[in-house]
């Protein structure tokens, strides 16, 4: 008899037809899976497909007691119980790599677009305003020369700092001390290593690349917006809750920082009501891995991690 796996969402059939070959599968297909749907379907598999859409707690790792191991299709895992799942035995997966370059381009177009105004001129367009050229209309910030601040330099930080140099602009970035050990940031040109509080008051854009802990939680709160130049950006393609939304609207609000561009939100699909009004954040609903290829890289990668773990081999991308 195969094993069987749970899929909290159907994957690109490819990566089905693999999957199918060695397990039984169960899909479910009817958008976000209800918690409790999963808690009760959970029970009596081998292994867990999840995404960020799915809250992967002390009560499904209870329910499913059978499970060897729980595949997240992302390369962050803040929505699974990884604690719990490690006391039972169960390996817990991500999904790094395949996505780094996906999540840092959309990470560049979101700078491109908040700096050169393009959602605000967008919709002067849809809604019939736009009354011909002007020489003042719409001016945004030039990138060449400024300094770019990357909170966060691990896979995606350092791919983002990559593409800065095409634009002219120097980088600054804050790395954890077990990053630097293994000496990786050091090999993106025209960069410099800061203490946040200098980074965030010398920054022209600040991109954050982190996790969610909870040492990251709301690390960008008023203070931290208090202290960044009236003329910077905030740009979040991480996790929503690394920036204190509330906190955010009020900088923009009341001026203290130029704009900001958002690609994931505290309370997804929830956006702050006061994001929503304001003409100088730029808001896009959490594409950071959104193409074709690097959901397929993905789903395929989680899918081997399952039949890696399976058929008694080790996972190949475990979480840390
Ligand atoms: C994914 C992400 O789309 O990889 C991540 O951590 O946030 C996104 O790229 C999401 O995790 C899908 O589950």
């Amino acid at each position: 008899m195969k094993p069987a796996v749970l899929l909290t969402r159907k994957l690109p059939s490819s990566v089905m037809a693999r999957l199918e070959t060695a397990c039984d599968v169960e899909c479910f297909d009817g958008g976000t899976m209800p918690h409790e749907e999963l808690v009760a379907r959970v029970a009596g598999t081998r292994a867990l497909v999840s995404m960020i859409t799915d809250t992967v707690d002390r009560a499904v790792i209870e329910a499913g007691s059978d499970l060897r191991v729980i595949a997240n299709v992302g390369v962050g895992y803040n929505n699974i119980d990884v604690a719990a799942a490690r006391a039972r035995g169960i390996a817990v997966t991500n999904t790094p790599d395949v996505l780094t370059d996906a999540t840092a381009d959309l990470t560049w177009a979101l700078i491109l677009a908040v700096t050169r105004r393009v959602g605000e001129g967008e919709r002067l367009v849809r809604r019939g305003a736009w009354r011909g050229w002007a020489f003042d209309q719409l001016l945004g910030m030039a990138l060449r020369g400024k300094q770019l601040g990357i909170v966060g330099f691990g896979r995606i930080g350092r791919a983002v700092a990559h593409r800065a140099g095409v634009f002219g602009m120097s980088v600054a970035y804050t790395v954890r001390a077990s990053v630097g050990r293994r000496g990786g940031p050091s090999r993106v040109p025209d960069s410099e290593p800061m203490p946040l509080d200098r980074l965030l008051s010398t920054s022209d854009i600040v991109s954050l690349h982190l996790p969610l802990t909870s040492e990251t939680l709301h690390l960008i709160d008023q203070p931290a917006l208090a202290r960044m130049k009236r003329t910077a950006y905030v740009i979040n393609t991480s996790r929503g809750a690394v920036v204190d939304e509330a906190a955010l609207a009020w900088a923009l609000t009341n001026r203290l920082i130029a704009g900001a561009a958002l690609d994931v939100y505290e309370r997804e699909p929830l956006v702050h009501p006061d994001l929503m009004t304001l003409e100088n954040v730029l808001l896009v609903p959490h594409l950071g891995s959104a193409t074709t290829e690097t959901r397929t890289a993905m789903a395929d990668l989680a899918v081997r991690n399952v039949v890696a773990v399976l058929t008694g081999q080790p996972p190949l991308t475990p979480v840390p």
